[in-house]
């Protein structure tokens, strides 16, 4: 049995974060960071049956072209992640009564669609990102015992590229679900490897007034290449995602509207256009159009 103080369960018997029921959320998840992005997706729903936020974690959940679709906020970072993923998590694959794991496990469709910023002079702002692999350089997941998903040989080529500096912790690799990757993918999307940092001033290199710890690191990320991958963009969940998706067997896939170009300094016009656009894309593809 899984004691009260290691899951937490609201009065109501919900999930302490998430607010959230089994009969809450569909098999289909889609993650945005942004509560107010929520809405920006379900209004195009042709209904919706549920809706509830506490904190920055919105869930809403309803009826696209006859799929039933969650659509929840984690707002920012890979912390807000564990928390997402694990009580999701929870939802299907605990009894949530007896405290004890279920035997007949599910597996969730997570898809990922935020916002992020180019390294590659040639992924221009208003293009879309699909992330083939995530590469966590916030250390989230390393608490974990992820040896059997995350990708060593990527991990150490980065390394040795970067010259990482190992005191920041070990970057970590995991792949998207492929299965997922055949339903979203087209030519109107470019493919790489997104980094996951753990902030987003010195993390993804950002000077304001703070010296950091390597102030060549986007150049160096920006030329890595793996078996043809380039890093295309950095964010700060996409790695995190994959990880806890793959150790509790569930698929996941990433997709980001590239809002900003960090190799050329340029930043969108119109984001929320792109992002709309990303929106209506993801949906059409996830209900078989
Ligand atoms: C930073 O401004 C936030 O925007 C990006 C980053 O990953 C981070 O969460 O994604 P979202 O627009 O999905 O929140």
């Amino acid at each position: 049995m899984i004691q009260a103080s290691e899951l937490i369960l609201n009065p109501d018997g919900s999930v302490y974060h998430l607010n959230l029921l089994p009969e809450h959320i569909a098999n289909d998840i889609i993650f945005v960071g942004d509560q107010n992005r929520v809405e920006k997706i379900t209004q195009f729903f042709d209904s919706i049956e549920f809706s509830t936020q506490k904190r920055e974690f919105k869930t809403q959940t309803g009826i696209y072209k006859g799929k039933r679709i969650s659509v929840m906020s984690t707002g920012i970072g890979p912390d807000n992640i564990d928390i997402v993923i694990n009580e999701l998590d929870a939802l299907v694959n605990i009894d949530l009564k007896t405290r004890q794991p279920k035997e007949n496990l599910t597996s969730l469709n997570i898809i990922r669609i935020g916002t992020s910023g180019s390294l590659q002079e040639n992924i221009p702002v208003d293009s879309f990102v699909l992330s083939k692999f995530g590469l966590g350089l916030d250390n989230m997941l390393r608490s974990y015992l992820i040896d059997e998903v995350s990708n060593a040989a990527i991990e150490d080529a980065f390394i040795a590229h970067t010259n990482w500096d190992i005191r920041k912790g070990r970057p970590y690799a995991i792949a998207c679900s492929e299965e997922l990757e055949k339903i979203i993918e087209s030519d109107k999307i470019f493919k790489g490897i997104t980094a996951t940092a753990g902030g987003f001033y010195g993390p993804q290199g950002r000077v304001l007034r703070l010296n950091i710890q390597d102030e060549e690191l986007n150049a160096k990320m920006d030329n890595f290449t793996f078996n043809d991958s380039q890093i295309t963009n950095l964010e700060m969940e996409t790695a995190a995602i994959y990880g806890l998706s793959a150790l509790l067997g569930h698929k996941a896939l990433s997709l980001n509207a590239i809002i900003a170009n960090r190799a050329s300094g340029t930043f969108s016009e119109d984001p929320y256009r792109a992002v709309d656009k990303l929106i209506t894309y993801t949906l059409n593809k996830l209900a078989g159009n």
